[in-house]
């Protein structure tokens, strides 16, 4: 595992606080998820995770939210401009180190 970006402690505060807004719906053995949970680990993010298999409710949410019960998925809370479902790892991982990587 590479090890994990280092960042002074009043930027990781701030991205601390930025991914609050995000969520990621996946389950433990799905390789797509693996591969976007190991770029959370690098990039230092505690986004919380919502595994579908372990609690329906997850699964619901993702349903009703994204249309799909495919994982991973990453929910973005765009606050009153409602929440985006961003399916497909490559565009999830993408997505993270394009905002979170430098
Ligand atoms: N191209 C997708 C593939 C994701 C995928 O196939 N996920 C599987 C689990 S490993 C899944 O959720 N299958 C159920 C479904 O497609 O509804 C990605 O890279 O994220």
């Amino acid at each position: 595992m590479p090890q994990a970006i280092q960042r002074t402690p009043e930027r990781q505060a701030e991205i601390d606080h930025e991914v609050e807004a995000l969520a990621l719906y996946h389950f433990e053995r799905c390789p797509f998820c693996v591969r976007v949970r190991q770029q959370i680990e690098r990039l230092a993010l505690p986004i919380e995770k919502r595994d579908i298999q372990r609690d329906p409710a997850h699964r619901d949410a993702l349903m009703a939210g994204g249309g799909r019960t495919m994982v991973p998925c990453l929910r973005i809370d765009h606050g009153d401009r409602g929440a985006e479902w961003m399916y497909e790892s490559a565009d999830i991982n993408r997505y993270l180190e394009t905002r979170f990587g430098s």
